[in-house]
């Protein structure tokens, strides 16, 4: 059994749609992050930076944190959503998504959302950066229906963090093929449960 120690995040999502796509049943351990349960002595053995989410795959007793790490291991260990004549493709931008879509637009939610007004400096930096991680999704969905060419494990990382949009305050209609994409998987039956695997039910961000 795969245990998955969650909340409602974007990085949380990446794991929990992953795994609605492969079909695998999965034992969701809420970690309530606003009341610092990744702090735990028992959290910490299995998330050493005390980040969620984290796995823990009961059939062999092996355990892993960082979503990058978690994703690969679960479409290897399953051999699905990294089809095998788009590899490269496939990796390229799924490590754009580890490397760049979630670290820049995560910031950006803080300094233009959480924190605005704090620092005009972090404002401007990330609303620049936001606008190229975009910039550059379009761009590759020009003339790509999906990220790796075929649906796989990069759409999976980067939706959640698109589905975000209000947050780093993005107009997708500014990005017409992003826009494109994400409509098409938001209508994908694995990515509406595997949304609201944990915590309370809410809504895909619609436009
Ligand atoms: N690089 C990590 C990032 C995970 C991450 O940032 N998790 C956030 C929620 S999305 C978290 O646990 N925040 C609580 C904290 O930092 O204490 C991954 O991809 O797994």
């Amino acid at each position: 059994m795969i245990n998955l120690y969650t909340w409602p995040t974007p990085n949380s999502r990446k794991v929990s749609i992953l795994l609605e796509e492969i079909e695998v049943p999965y034992k969701i351990i809420p970690i309530n992050i606003t009341k610092d349960e990744q702090f735990s002595k028992e959290f910490t053995k299995i998330s050493p930076s005390n980040k969620i989410p984290a796995l823990v795959d009961t059939d062999n007793n092996t355990s892993i944190f960082e979503t990058g790490a978690i994703m690969l291991y679960l479409a290897n260990k399953y051999n699905k959503l990294i089809p095998e004549n788009y590899y490269w493709d496939v990796m390229q931008w799924y490590f754009f998504q580890i490397s760049q879509v979630g670290p820049f637009l995560g910031q950006a939610h803080q300094f233009l959302h959480y924190n605005a007004g704090k620092s005009v400096y972090a404002e401007e930096k990330y609303k620049d950066y936001v606008k190229r991680v975009y910039s550059t999704l379009d761009t590759r969905l020009t003339s790509n229906k999906y990220l790796g060419i075929e649906y796989s494990i990069a759409d999976i990382a980067t939706w959640p963090w698109v589905a975000r949009f209000e947050i780093h305050k993005t107009n997708l209609e500014n990005y017409p093929n992003v826009l494109k994409w994400y409509r098409l998987i938001a209508k994908r039956p694995a990515v509406i449960k595997g949304y609201n695997a944990v915590g309370e039910k809410i809504d895909i961000p619609i436009v």
